[in-house]
């Protein structure tokens, strides 16, 4: 969710690859700047969104770049929708869920974004006013709330040693 994590973890984990093979990050802030400018936060945009990052992490992966996807992605559909096309294209594909609860998430607050979603003011807001379908069996889960951001890199390079990535 907004505010897990996701973007301090992928920077975390793209240092610790990047002097082993070429690395990029799709975050979904600068994706939705460039790539999916003018998509919002309805269901058809969000899946919309996850496709086309979908699609330039295959075109990337084909060429041997790590890629690092740090997107909200909220339904499990779409999730495994990129998962089953990765797959297809004989691409490894782990998931990672950075999970908090939502008091840490209200509790941290950085972008103010979720005090303005409790006052109603953001509708669409994943996990208050919009859906978040938890992960069913992804790959690694990292705590953030509970771990520190050092433990959970470590985690996620635990999961990529695991099958066989690293
Ligand atoms: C969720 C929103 C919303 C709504 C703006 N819901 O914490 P952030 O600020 O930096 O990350 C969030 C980002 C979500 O964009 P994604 O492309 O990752 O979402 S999705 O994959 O579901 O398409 C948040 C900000 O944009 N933001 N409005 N309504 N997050």
């Amino acid at each position: 969710m907004s505010g897990a994590g996701k973007s301090t973890l992928s920077t975390a984990v793209r240092r610790q690859l990047e002097f082993l093979q070429e690395v990029e990050v799709l975050d979904g802030d600068e994706i939705r700047t460039f790539l999916s400018k003018g998509l919002g936060f309805t269901r058809p945009d969000r899946e919309e969104n996850i496709r086309r990052i979908g699609y330039v992490a295959r075109l990337l992966a084909k060429h041997h770049v790590a890629v690092i996807s740090a997107a909200i992605s909220p339904y499990r559909e779409s999730r495994n929708e990129v998962r089953r096309l990765a797959t297809e294209a004989g691409l490894p594909f782990i998931e990672v869920y950075a999970k908090a609860s939502l008091d840490a998430l209200v509790h941290r607050d950085v972008k103010g974004l979720y005090k303005k979603a409790l006052a109603g003011e953001i509708p669409h807001f994943t996990g208050i006013s919009d859906p978040y379908e938890p992960p069913e069996s992804p790959e690694v889960t990292v705590y953030t709330d509970s771990e520190t951001v050092d433990q959970s890199v470590e985690r996620i390079l635990a999961a990529l040693r695991k099958h066989g990535l690293l």
